[in-house]
Order: C-alpha cells, then structure tokens, then sequence
C-alpha cells in the first residue's frame, strides 16, 4: 500500500516541475534542440507520458525500464533480469542481453545508446519485427523515465568493453564513457534511477506492486529467470515458470479445489496474431479471468477476452446438449454459467494493440475477437472429443450453476425489487456528507457502532460520511452473488457507493472518489478489512484500480506530557520517542479500538485530511487479500495449515503490531 500525502494544497505539480537551465555544455545543434524540447514536454506534463504522477506513475517508470529488458529476452538474447531496489528510493535494472548499441547513431550524430535515453520515442523502434507495444501507457520509451528521473545511469557491456553515461533530469551530465570492469564475453545492459521527487507526489516504491508485475512477466515469458531484491527491507525473490501460463493458472488456483488435475492449454498463430490460453475450474462459484495483451494486464478486458468468453459458452452449449447433461427442456447455459469456478489466463501478441478504456486497459482491436473466438472454440472443441471425463465435469458443473441460478431467481427477484426500491432511499445507517461533488466526498467504512458514533460526530459533515458495518460481512468466497446481495451489509454498502455491481458496474456514478475502511488495530479489525478488500477485488476491481480504495491509519498510542498530546502510529516510533525524550512525567494511553477515541481524538489523528496518514489500495493487496481469505476460509486445508504455521507469530503480535 502506498502512503498517499495529504495536508495544505499542493501547487499544480506541472508548476512544480522545473525542467531547470539548459547545459551549457550540450552543443547547440538541432537534434539537440529537439531533445531539450521533447524532455521539457514530459517533465512539464508528466501525466501524460506515464499515467500518473500518483504511484501508478511511478511504478510505470520501472515497468517501462523492465520492459526494455523483457524485450530483449522476446529477442531470444537475455534469460536474466534483476531488479534492485536500493535504500535511498533508486531502482537498478539489469539484463544479460546484448546491451544498447554504444556505435554512433547514422542520422542523431550521437551514441545510440544517448539517443534511445535522450530522445522521445527513440526505444525499440530501430529494430523492428516482433510485436511491440503501441498506444496505452507502456511503450513510452525509456527517455521518458530518464526525463522524470533526478539522475539515471546506463552501463553497457559489449563487445568486451563496458560504457557508461550519466543524466540529469533527462541530460546528460558526462559523455558515454569507456570504463573499466568489462568482463571477457558477458554482455548486458544496466540502468540505474531515482524517480525525480519534484514531480512525484509519492518516491516510495512498493515490493509488493513491483513483485507482482515481474511475477506476471515471469508467468507470461516461459523460463525467464527474473530477481527481485530490496535493499530497504532485505527482502528477496526469485522468479522462474518453466510451465508459463500454464503455472500462471496453477498459481491462481493454488488454495483450491481443482475439478481435473491440470489446467488444459492450447496456443495457435492465426490472421498475425498469437493466441495462448491457459484454463481450470474450481470447485467455487467465483469467476478469474486474467487477460493480457502484448503482456499488457488488460484489467478492463477487451476483444479478446469477449472472443474467449463467447467460445466458452458455445462450446460448453454445445457439448452439454449433445450429450444429455442439459435437457431439450432447458435454456441455454449463460456466459456466467460456464464461468462459475473458472480460473483462465488468455495472451495474445498483436503487432498494433490499441489499448482504451479508462485506464487504457482495455484491449479495442475488433479482429481480435473473432481471431481469439475461433482459436478458442477449435482448441476447446478438441480437447472436449479427446477427453470427454474433464468435458463432462465441466458441463455438469455448468448445468448445476444454470440450474442454481434458475432456482435462486424467485428469491433474488424479491431481493432485487427491494433493491430497486431502495436505489433511491440511501441505506438508513448511512450517514452522508452535505457535497455532491464525488471528487471531494469521502465514505469513511467503519467497523461497529460505537465507533460509527464517534466519527459521525467527529467527522467533516461538508465531506465526510460515515457507514457503520456490525459485524462480519459474508464470506464472497463461498456464496453465490445472489446469497451475497441478499446480506443486508453489503447491501447497504454498495447503494452507498452508487455504482452498482458486476456487469451493471459503473465507475462514473461512484458517489465518492476516497472509500476509506477505518477498523480496529487488532484481529476483528483485521479481519474485516480482509473480507472489505476481497469483496472490493471480487466485485468491484474497477474501484481499487481507479485508486478509490484506502485504509485509515489511526494511533496506537497517546503520550501526554503536561499539557501536550502526541500520537504514535507503531511500537518503533513510540520507543523513539521515549528513548529521544525521556519517559519521565509522560502518561501513555494505548489505543485498543477506535471506540476508545473520542470524536475529537478520532479527528485530529485518523479523519482530519490535513493530517492523517492514508494506505491507498494497490491491486496487489487486494489480490493478496483474497488469496489470504481463500487460505483461510477456502476447503483446502493444507495451505491454511502452512499459513497460519508460516504466520503464527504475526497472528500473536496482531494487538501489538497492527
Ligand atoms: C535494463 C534495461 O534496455 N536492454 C536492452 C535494450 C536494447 C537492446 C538490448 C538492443 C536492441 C536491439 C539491438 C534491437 C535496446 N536497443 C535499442 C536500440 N535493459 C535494456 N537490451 N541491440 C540491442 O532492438 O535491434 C532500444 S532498446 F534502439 F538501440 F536498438
């Protein structure tokens, strides 16, 4: 989770970015010019190069690096990629590929190497062949990050020499030099940067966020041996999938129960376009769709995912009807019917992606679907005639979620004419703020009522609205989304938000931008911020990707010495405060439950936006969210085994640590 800055209003961060003097040692040529402008042009709006200047802008900065290096192991000419990150907020990237050609550039006057850092959209385009990426975010080049970077450093081995060369802000501040360390025959290529800070409104890099992103590259690139390190915390990762996709599924399914033993696979190369599906059922009711263009996540579908989908259900029709599992009598089998307890990942390479949707995530190629469509259907239909005991579980399991769903509409119609009433009535318990404007309200989500009491009275009313939620909300794990609408919790829950569900989803009717779950420090309080973030993940991904999502961070400790308060959010700050200003006349208060706050308190400390600290919610929280949940609420009972051994000691200092 990354820490989301808060306090007086910041000045426009385009005004902050000073692109600074121009060097009077770079020559006054043309190209140069050229450079000077391009680098200007993304230092003065970097939101439009990178997405954000949020976390999602500066993860992108890494991605970018690593998918220069990805590239070359797609070349057939790098098996290693490394990826540090150090303890002063820099980023070193490594790869064993040929290195950037160091040669003088025939039309830029200048090593290439310079070129492909200097100028705008200079990365990747010399070589042609193969399938790079167009439009969306990735794909910017390289110059990019070094125009956002305070300092950025390529080395280079090749030919038996090593080069290096040093920037600033996008310059550079030495010429590519020869240097010394060349070892005989290795090749490779180094980049080391540090995210400029005047134009980021976060420096801080997320383990987790990176880990998930190389783990994905691991799984979508067969046998790449990808490492993660980070310098900051010791932590350490190594990853490596002999079984690509195919791994990618088992990963996925890992904590569950899986309806035939291997995930079934299949790839074609059809109308220039490379489709490889992997895919599995559970046995649970929720649907896992990963799908992925040019190694794009497209969190937002697209083309191919819907040609995928259509097959699906066709297939899985047809099969069903031909061999008795679903009578003349009944319906067709829905699309959601055959997704239930599905766990696919679909990748496709197109040489010219376009990528759209709020997030350009969302694969818009029209060929693709029908091209994926047919692949899809062909393979399946295959593997259905050649092994017909898979082929009938899954149909059976099919007919039963149809059939489920038959039985549960009358009830679901009653609850849904209840919703429908309630649309316009906002739930009773919802407190809410006197603005409209969704881009400055905030739902403060709060575990139980005592609590629910303090921050109503505490809260900003102009602002701020506040949803007590009593008790444990349903496990999504193990109900069907028509058992899940019935509770009243969640209910309640998303008529507040306002942007409905599932296919229904809209993020523009989202009646506040910041959803912030303020629990309990301890185990209940953990708990239910577990079950929020993979109710959020499950059913509205959208929000946690458009960076809705956040946890409040209230105190553990009060110290009052004399007539002053301070607070302490963790046990180490506490002890440095102690040990820096004696304990010595200081009463210390800890804070077991929100409920021990007053309203004042909970103010000042944990809802005031001119103080308080906020986690946004990454994605890859929520994942692990519910990867946690599947663990310990799912049937498998050997992972929750080894989770709760593996993290028995957390557990014990939960009341302690948070
Ligand atoms: C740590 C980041 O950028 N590796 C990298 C980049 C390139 C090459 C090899 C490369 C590409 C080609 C030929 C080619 C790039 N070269 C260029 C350009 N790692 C990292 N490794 N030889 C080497 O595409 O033909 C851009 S990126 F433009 F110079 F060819």
């Amino acid at each position: 989770m990354s820490p989301a800055r808060e306090g007086p209003p910041q000045p426009l961060t385009t005004e902050r970015a000073d692109p600074g003097p121009p060097d009077p040692r770079a020559p006054y040529d043309e190209s140069q010019i050229q450079v000077l402008e391009g680098l200007e042009a993304v230092r003065r709006r970097p939101a439009m190069y990178v997405g954000s200047t949020g976390p999602r802008g500066l993860h992108h900065l890494v991605f970018e690096v690593v998918d220069n290096a990805v590239d070359e192991a797609l070349a057939g000419a790098c098996t290693r990629i490394g990826v540090t990150v150090h303890p002063d907020g820099s980023v070193t990237v490594t790869d064993d590929g040929r290195g950037i050609p160091v040669g003088i550039h025939p039309t830029a006057g200048r090593p290439t190497v310079e070129v492909v850092m200097t100028m705008l959209h200079a990365g990747g385009k010399f070589g042609g062949g193969g399938y790079k990426v167009s439009g969306g975010l990735h794909g910017v080049g390289v110059s990019v990050v070094n125009a956002l970077a305070e300092w950025l450093e390529v080395e280079v081995h090749r030919d038996g020499a090593a080069w290096r060369q040093r920037y600033e802000r996008g310059r550079p501040v030495t010429p590519l030099e020869r240097v010394a360390g060349a070892r005989p025959g290795a090749t490779g290529t180094r980049v080391s940067f540090k995210p400029d800070a005047a134009i980021f409104e976060t420096t801080d890099i997320s383990f987790d966020v990176i880990a998930q992103r190389l783990r994905e590259l691991a799984f979508l690139n067969r046998s790449l041996h990808i490492v993660l390190k980070d310098e900051r915390t010791g932590q350490q990762l190594s990853f490596r999938y002999d079984g690509g996709i195919v791994s990618f599924v088992e990963h996925l399914n890992r904590s569950k129960d899986v309806l035939h033993p291997r995930p079934i696979h299949f790839s074609a190369e059809r109308d220039g376009a490379e489709i490889e599906c992997a895919l599995q059922y559970n046995t649970g009711y929720n649907e896992n769709i990963f799908s992925f263009a040019n190694t794009i996540h497209t969190t937002e579908g697209g083309t191919h995912e819907t040609g995928l989908k259509t097959a699906l259900t066709r297939v899985i029709n047809d099969y069903a009807r031909k061999t008795g599992a679903l009578k003349d009598s009944e319906p067709n089998l829905g699309g959601e019917d055959v997704r239930e307890g599905l766990t696919a990942v679909l990748s496709v390479k197109l040489t010219n992606p376009q990528f759209e949707g709020q997030t350009k995530t969302k694969l818009g190629n029209s060929e693709v679907r029908g091209v994926t469509e047919s692949v899809v259907a062909d393979k399946l239909g295959q593997f259905f005639e050649e092994n017909p005991p898979v082929a009938r579980k899954i149909a059976e399991k099919a007919v039963a979620a149809a059939r489920a769903r038959e039985a549960a509409r009358k009830a679901r119609e009653l609850v849904r004419r209840k919703t429908a009433l309630e649309v316009t009535a906002l739930p009773g318990k919802l407190t809410d703020c006197a603005v409209r404007d969704p881009a400055v309200a905030e739902l403060f989500i709060v575990e139980g009522d005592s609590a629910g009491g303090s921050a109503k009275q505490g809260r900003d009313r102009r602002i701020q609205a506040i949803l007590p939620i009593r008790g444990k909300i349903i496990n999504v794990e193990k109900a069907r989304l028509d058992k899940v609408l019935a509770n009243e919790e969640v209910r309640a829950l998303i008529t507040a938000i306002g942007t409905g569900i599932g296919d229904d989803f809209d993020l523009a009717r989202a009646r506040y931008h910041k959803l912030i779950v303020m629990a309990d420090a301890d185990v209940d309080g953990s708990h239910i911020r577990t079950l929020l973030l993979t109710f959020f993940y499950r059913y509205m991904p959208q929000l946690i990707d458009a960076g809705y999502v956040y946890i409040a961070q209230p105190p553990l400790f009060r110290v009052r010495r004399g007539k002053e308060d301070r607070y302490f959010y963790t046990d180490a700050d506490l002890d440095r405060y102690l040990e820096q200003n004696g304990r010595s006349g200081v009463s210390i208060q800890r804070f077991k439950g929100l409920g021990e706050m007053n309203a004042e308190q909970l103010w000042e400390t944990t809802m005031n936006p001119a103080s308080r600290t906020l986690l946004q919610v990454n994605i890859a929280d929520a994942m692990e969210a519910e990867w946690i949940f599947s663990t310990l609420m799912g049937e498998k009972v050997e992972p929750r085994r080894e989770f709760i051994e593996a993290h028995a000691k957390d557990v014990r200092n939960l009341d302690t640590i948070g």
